[in-house]
């Protein structure tokens, strides 16, 4: 057996989980997540469930520092899990399918079975090829490097993931070109997905705006939301985004 799960086996016989720094005790939220401020799915399930109107306490994980009481929660040791009580439940997707199952005010998959999947197949698209190609090598190049491993970063990988950018960007404007939203004529899940995958690249300056109005009209709007503004207030210590990441104008 991994260390990882040996340690979430050990924790499951506990009752009571050790709480982790950042906690506060007698908090009235009834859903608490676990995350960390430059995590796109954290951000994803953070911007939807504000969109749903769910209070969330926000605890701070850092995924690498692997701790047990998490890894008992998730022993998958990954960002985001959210949890009320004994209800425990990790993965961004399975978290936003339980609250759109959940709550049925503000759906966000859209009205019928075709734009269900169209906002199905987009969602993936940002929390699966945007993230292996352009996230997931610029938080390891310039987050974890810089405030982890204390490495410089490799100015190819930085590249290659700004060139992926770009090509994402231009299918953003694809998109909206013939269409109001992402997926269709409602806003969902699928712009969720996609401006939480994309604020972590703006942060991390894998984004160049200049060339996709069509993209940059949309985040904009996106940003002036009082369920996503929060998000680009936050601050991972020890690295700020560029003075453009949180305005309105851009
Ligand atoms: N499929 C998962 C992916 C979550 C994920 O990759 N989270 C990252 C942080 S952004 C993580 O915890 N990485 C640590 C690891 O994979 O060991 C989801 O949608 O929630």
């Amino acid at each position: 057996m991994t260390d990882v799960a040996e340690a979430a086996r050990a924790n499951l016989a506990q009752t009571a989980l050790p709480l982790p720094t950042g906690y506060a005790k007698g908090s009235s939220a009834m859903w608490r997540i676990y995350q960390y401020p430059l995590c796109p799915f954290s951000r994803k399930v953070r911007f939807a469930l504000a969109v749903k109107g769910v209070t969330l306490e926000l605890v701070r994980e850092y995924p690498w520092d692997g701790r047990d009481g998490f890894a008992a929660l998730n022993p998958a040791c990954q960002t985001p899990v959210v949890q009320n009580g004994s209800i425990v439940l990790s993965d961004s997707a399975t978290i936003c399918d339980y609250f759109e199952e959940t709550i049925e005010r503000v759906p966000l998959l859209g009205a019928g079975p075709e734009e269900r999947a169209e906002a199905r197949r987009l969602i993936a698209w940002f929390d699966q090829k945007f993230y292996a190609e352009v996230n997931a090598p610029l938080l390891g190049e310039r987050m974890y490097k810089r405030i982890i491993s204390r490495q410089p970063p490799e100015a190819s990988v930085v590249r290659a993931a700004a060139r992926a950018a770009e090509g994402h960007l231009d299918y953003l404007d694809f998109l909206l070109d013939r269409r109001r939203w992402l997926s269709g004529p409602a806003f969902g899940l699928a712009d969720i997905a996609a401006a939480a995958q994309i604020s972590v690249a703006d942060y991390l300056g894998g984004i160049e705006w200049d060339g996709h109005e069509p993209a940059k009209t949309w985040y904009s709007a996106l940003k002036s939301r009082p369920t996503f503004r929060p998000l680009l207030g936050e601050r991972m210590e020890g690295l700020q985004p560029p003075a453009h990441y949180d305005k309105l104008d851009f």
